[in-house]
């Protein structure tokens, strides 16, 4: 029988300890610490190999995150933390059946995502039988046989849904789309549905294209970067290279954010003690720590000082795009106390900033989650498309937007046809590629297909990669809807929650990593990505995979449609002897992929078209960029609720929990901790280390997350931050933003409850 298994992350009941914040990032400790990670984990002789071979021409693309590689590299390209997430898959643990004999899926429920993570590699498929507590093992045949049964017993293709995360590659990702629609149905729903979905949407609407529009040359030749809601020294380390360059070439840099991330303050290129160098570079410029939310409020203040300094740049406005009257006209008429009320800066440090945006030539701005999981996810990117377009910063050298992309291929697989919702035209070129008509309804995105779930409208979830279970919101929630489904289905590098709370039967796929060898029938292949800035290039990995019983994710899509579609709609076998084979259907199916493998051979890769960058053109409706006018969001609450963010730390991807630390913001062994403002602690009479459990309150329902750890942190005052995924019991499936549908975990109305028991003693 199977017993009840834990949703909510268990917590690692280590005790607490507290540094100062600090101010430079990066320099001796990231050095050290990326050694740390690699020798514990995988050796020595592989940690040195592996970060050699790292963002290399001929290597293998960092699974860490999406920003782009210089053309001109050195030996070593990579940071701390994508040395982590190197060292992670390449690690010599190993969860083999006789781990999964020993240990029930009950048990591993009650482990914490750190322990879960930490057991290593999955060495071979495995199945959990309806009501067995035991994962089993299973052959790949028999698992297919399994899958293509059930897929092919549902009344309607749309029964099924199929999950992806954004490390697939673009030949894994284009293969699984194709199957998904030849099977019948659009049901794809992806972590850019929690990402960066309103960046897309936002962008798409308004300048004709759903990415961002800059190189890393722009960086280079900017005079003024925004970097706005996210966290660089975290989680884009190589990031701050190109702060740094730009910085030492003039460029201004403004931080807007409620965190001072130490990233973003002072940083110390590892490298720069290879060449005896000591100094490090100041980053920003100025801080603007912004309330959570209030961004909107700051950009409006923003516009109406460069309305008034100037650096409009007229020509562009009147030739290129429209709405521009009734944009400004809205920002002009928002009260100055608004402004400083909602977004908690004063009229004279937005001033200060909004003169820095009308003196600069040449501006870039670069988001993350900060901006785009609130409910104006979409509006708050549209009013930094306004800032820019006022002074024509798009499409000319050292301008544009950077929406800085999360999972190093998360781009691509939309590029390539993850894409819930796609577009006729997108279809229509598809459907001519592929040779096969395609279902044109819409299908669900994340939070739509935790609600089919819910209602018992879905029989079969596969997963490609990830885990549904932490990142998606509302934990208990999305856990009640994947039980009612009838088989769930992991394709996964390492064990994580996922793998515990499933459908009533389950398999897990265990598939190879960026960073192993692929070999086919027709020997060494490699496969191709899509960075942040729209560069597709390859990625070969190296090593020997972690276990003989491991398939590559193309190998496992292939073997799953063959056996559930037979080959009346392609030779899916055949496609998967040599990658080459899928590069050539996807040169006929999408476009901007002409001499695909040809051009993916080049060593820097190519650039996908980008209309604004090329030649400042809109693909819009009548081509021209817009400007919107969107009124400002309601960020009142109540007085005795806070507003909750739910935030990465220095030692985690995603869900995967690499260790306990946040170093750079002083967080130590423990993650169930609440960053408070020390005004809004002694108000409540709490000290350091006061234990209070947080209720969520959300049209009339409440959610708690009992026993937190208080601490003071620098934050505004009636904000608090807690760790994803711990904190994501709290977040609302209702609680997403408008038209992205992305949850709003940057958002959670709380209110705080000094808990009865307590944690820890100091
Ligand atoms: N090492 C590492 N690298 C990663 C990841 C990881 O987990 N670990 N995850 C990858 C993924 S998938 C993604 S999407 C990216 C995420 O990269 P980030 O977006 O940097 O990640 P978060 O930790 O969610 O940080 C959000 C930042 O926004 C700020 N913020 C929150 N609310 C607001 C607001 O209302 N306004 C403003 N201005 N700021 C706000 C927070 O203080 C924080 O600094 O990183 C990618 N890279
Ligand atoms: N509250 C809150 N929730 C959030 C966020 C937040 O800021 N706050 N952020 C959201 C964001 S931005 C994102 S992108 C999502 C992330 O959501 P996901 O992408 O679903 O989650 P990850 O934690 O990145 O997935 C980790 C798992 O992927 C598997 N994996 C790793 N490498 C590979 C591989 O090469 N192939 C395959 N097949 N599997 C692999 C491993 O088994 C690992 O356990 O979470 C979202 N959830
Ligand atoms: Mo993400």
């Amino acid at each position: 029988m199977r017993e009840k298994v834990t949703a909510l992350t268990p917590p690692d009941n280590n005790k607490l300890k507290l540094s100062k914040i600090k101010t430079t990032a990066a320099g001796i400790p990231a050095a050290l610490s990326s050694m740390k990670h690699g020798i514990t984990r995988m050796g020595v002789a592989k940690t040195v190999k592996s970060l050699m071979m790292v963002n290399q021409q001929k290597g293998f693309d960092c699974p860490g995150c999406a920003w782009p590689d210089p053309s001109h590299r050195t030996t070593f390209e990579f940071c701390e933390n994508g040395a982590k997430a190197i060292a992670d898959e390449g690690t010599k643990a190993r969860v083999t059946p006789d781990f999964f004999k020993k240990y029930s899926v009950q048990h591993l429920s009650n482990q914490s995502d750190y322990w879960l993570n930490k057991q290593g590699r999955i060495t071979n498929p495995m199945y959990l039988a309806k009501d067995s507590s035991h994962y089993t093992e299973i052959s790949w045949d028999d698992a297919f046989e399994k899958i293509s049964t059930q897929l092919n017993s549902l009344q309607s293709a749309d029964n099924a849904a199929f999950y992806t995360s954004g490390r697939t590659s673009n030949e894994a990702a284009f293969l699984y789309q194709a199957f998904v629609r030849a099977f019948g149905t659009n049901n794809l729903p992806d972590c850019s549905n929690m990402c960066h979905e309103s960046s897309g949407k936002g962008l798409g609407a308004t300048i004709g294209i759903g990415k961002g529009t800059v190189t890393l040359e722009d960086f280079n030749k900017a005079e003024l970067i925004l970097v706005i809601g996210q966290n660089p020294g975290t989680n884009h380390p190589r990031m701050l290279t190109a702060l740094r360059d730009a910085k030492n070439k003039g460029a201004k840099i403004i931080h807007v954010n409620p965190l001072p991330e130490s990233g973003l303050n002072r940083f110390k290129h590892p490298q720069d003690y290879m060449t005896a160098n000591l100094k490090s570079t100041t980053l920003a410029d100025i801080h603007l720590q912004v309330k959570i939310g209030g961004d909107a409020a700051l950009v409006k203040g923003l516009i109406k000082i460069h309305h008034q300094k100037g650096g409009i740049d007229e020509s562009f406005i009147d030739s290129k795009t429209d709405g521009y009257e009734s944009m400004i006209e809205s920002a002009l008429e928002t009260p100055w106390d608004v402004i400083c009320m909602d977004s908690g800066l004063s009229r004279q440090q937005i001033e200060h900033a909004g003169e820095m945006c009308a003196n600069s030539n040449a501006t870039i701005a670069c988001w993350a989650m900060g901006l785009t999981q609130h409910r104006n996810g979409v509006t708050v990117i549209q009013e930094v498309v306004n800032l820019l377009l006022m002074g024509g910063h798009v499409g000319r050298e050292g301008t544009g937007f950077c929406p800085v992309r999360g999972h190093s291929n998360v781009q691509g697989d939309r590029t390539v046809g993850i894409w819930e919702a796609p577009s006729e035209s997108f279809l229509e070129r598809l459907e001519q590629g592929l040779g096969f008509q395609m279902p044109q309804h819409h299908g669900y995105d994340v939070v739509h297909a935790i609600k089919a779930m819910r209602k018992g409208d879905i029989g079969v979830f596969f997963c490609l990669g990830g885990n549904f279970i932490s990142a998606s919101p509302d934990t208990e929630a999305t856990a009640e809807g994947m039980q009612k489904v009838d088989l769930t289905i992991q394709v996964s590098t390492k064990l994580n929650r996922a793998h515990c709370i499933t459908g009533k039967e389950a398999l897990i796929l265990p598939c190879l990593g960026r960073t192993e060898l692929d070999i086919t029938k027709d020997g060494e292949q490699f496969v191709s990505v899509e960075n942040s800035m729209g560069i597709v290039h390859s990625s070969r990995g190296g090593f020997r995979p972690a276990s003989t019983h491991l398939r590559s994710e193309p190998w496992i899509v292939a073997q799953l449609a063959n056996a559930t579609l037979g080959d009346k709609h392609l030779d899916w076998l055949e496609l998967t002897d040599n990658y080459d084979n899928i590069r050539n259907l996807m040169e006929k199916s999408l476009h901007g992929f002409e001499d695909y493998n040809l051009r993916i051979r080049n060593p820097n890769g190519f650039s996908l078209p980008n209309p604004p960058r090329d030649d400042q053109s809109f693909a819009t409706d009548n081509g021209k960029a817009h400007f919107t006018t969107n009124p400002l969001p309601n960020v009142s609450i109540d007085d005795d609720k806070y507003v909750m963010m739910t935030i990465r730390s220095h030692d985690q991807y995603n869900t995967t929990i690499y260790d306990l630390h946040d170093r750079y913001r002083g967080i130590h062994g423990n993650r169930r901790v609440v960053m408070m403002n020390a005004n809004d602690m002694m108000e409540r009479g709490w000290k350091t280390r006061t234990i209070v459990d947080i209720i969520s309150h959300f049209n009339g329902q409440t959610r708690k997350a009992d026993q937190w750890i208080v601490i003071p942190y620098d934050i505004p005052s009636g904000n608090i931050a807690t760790y994803f995924p711990e904190a994501n019991c709290l977040v609302p499936l209702e609680s997403t933003a408008d038209i992205s549908n992305t949850p709003t975990s940057k958002w959670v109305v709380v209110s705080l409850h000094e808990s009865n028991s307590s944690q820890e003693e100091e």
